[in-house]
């Protein structure tokens, strides 16, 4: 009963929930942004700031901040931080250099205060590049399962053909709190 009057309280309030879309530059968020947004590819160029569209699916709505990567830029995430109830880590899956890094960031805001409510959704983006990492193995190197603390998933996917992104959406939808 709490559950169908929470999903009808939504559907009449228009309730938005907030997601951040973090990870290093050129990972794919500005792309995966604009995919959910329109359904299609868009011609991006590194996200000085951050770029905040409404996307609506299942009549939930939905306020996706796209926060740029680039290393100057990162120290400046966690003023986004704030009643952000979803964060989505995107990773270039043929960046194997960078894993360290993106661990470290990752481990940073998965502490930070503003975000011990928040639950992780991981992007293993660029699956259509030959040798890309699988998602098994981004999941291994950034240890993911010592994640106690926070619900998390990992999903492949491909920001070009969209392929992955809504079953991402769907693992958000289901861990919405009710
Ligand atoms: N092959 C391939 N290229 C992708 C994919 N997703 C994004 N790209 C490309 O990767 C480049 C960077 O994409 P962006 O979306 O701008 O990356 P970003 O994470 O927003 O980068 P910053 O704004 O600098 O943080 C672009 O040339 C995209 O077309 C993908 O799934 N596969
Ligand atoms: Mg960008």
């Amino acid at each position: 009963m709490g559950f169908l009057f929470s999903k009808l309280w939504n559907l009449f309030t228009n309730e938005e929930h907030k997601i951040i879309i973090v990870g290093l530059d050129n990972a794919g968020k500005t792309t995966i942004l604009y995919q959910f947004l329109m359904n299609e590819v868009v011609h991006t160029s590194p996200t000085i700031g951050s770029n905040v569209e409404e996307v609506v699916w299942k009549n939930i709505h939905f306020l996706m901040w796209d926060i740029g990567g680039q290393e100057s830029l990162r120290s400046s995430w966690s003023t986004y931080y704030t009643h952000a109830q979803f964060v989505i880590m995107v990773v270039d899956s043929t960046d194997r250099e960078r894993l360290p890094i993106i661990k470290d960031e990752l481990m940073k805001l998965l502490a930070h205060e503003d975000l011990q409510k928040s639950s992780l959704l991981v992007f293993a983006n660029k699956q259509d590049i030959k040798n890309s990492m699988t998602a098994a193995e981004i999941s291994e190197h950034l240890n993911l399962t010592a994640i106690k603390d926070h619900g998390w998933h990992i999903q492949a996917c491909c920001a070009l053909t969209g392929e992955g992104l809504y079953q991402g959406l769907e693992w958000i939808v289901s861990n919405l709190k009710k």
